[in-house]
């Protein structure tokens, strides 16, 4: 006991460096197949594996563990079209005069535009919140420290675990976002952080081959 919390001890098995070479090269080529996908199926996907995965963005750390987030599950269809509907409604703002010309440009190459069909052909979305703060059961704020970090991490441990069960997802960024505070009815502490559809990809799924950047544009090593 320290501080009044209780310790206990850490083990993990050791992987020797034979081993642990080949484990990273070949969780990395795995990574590597994942892609943001605009193309999604209808076809179901169980509570249950959405649940898995948001336990597993929750082992995500967060500042102070205080785990600042709440994972929003959406698979009605008509929260699903009101989400639809209001998030055209900005994104048809921000292509027609709220993003600059170079952002425009830059967004060419995924060939988005305002229309957002895959909000009601995903199974599930996933709309992440950050809580700014908490209230505890007597109403006193519980204050939280490095939140949008914290929800950032969260969302890739999400991210991983949706590619893990063999589902794809989109990190969809509507804004603003607050219509989705309205719709999903979440306290005034409580801020849209990401928007991810999860779902199996539609057989004519198409990406753009990109390339990503090579390990000496990413990393500098002082060794
Ligand atoms: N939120 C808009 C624009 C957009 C922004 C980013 I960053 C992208 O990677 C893709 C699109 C939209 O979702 O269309």
């Amino acid at each position: 006991m320290k501080n009044g919390q209780v310790f206990i001890p850490f083990r993990q098995p050791k992987i020797e460096t034979e081993e642990m070479i080949p484990l990273t090269e070949n969780h990395f080529l795995w990574s590597d197949q994942r892609r943001s996908i605009r193309d999604f199926s209808d076809d179901r996907v169980p509570r249950e594996v959405i649940e898995n995965i948001i336990k597993t963005a929750s082992t995500a750390p967060s500042g102070a563990h205080k785990q600042p987030w709440t994972f929003c599950a959406v698979s009605n269809a008509s929260l699903k079209n009101k989400i639809r509907v209001a998030a055209e409604e900005e994104e048809k703002e921000n292509y027609a005069s709220r993003m600059s010309e170079t952002w425009k440009q830059d967004l060419q190459a995924f060939d988005t535009n305002w229309q957002k069909p895959f909000l009601e052909i995903a199974p599930w979305l996933i709309i992440v919140f950050k809580k700014i703060y908490d209230v505890d059961k007597n109403n006193q704020k519980i204050q939280h420290y490095y939140v949008s970090e914290s929800v950032g991490l969260a969302c890739g441990f999400l991210l991983q675990a949706i590619h893990q069960a063999g589902l794809i997802a989109l990190t969809h960024t509507p804004s603003p976002m607050n219509f989705l505070i309205k719709i999903l009815q979440r306290p005034p502490y409580e801020k849209p952080f990401l928007l991810i559809p999860v779902g199996y990809p539609a057989d004519n799924a198409m990406v753009p081959k990109l390339e990503r950047k090579g390990l000496n544009e990413i990393a500098v090593f002082y060794d």
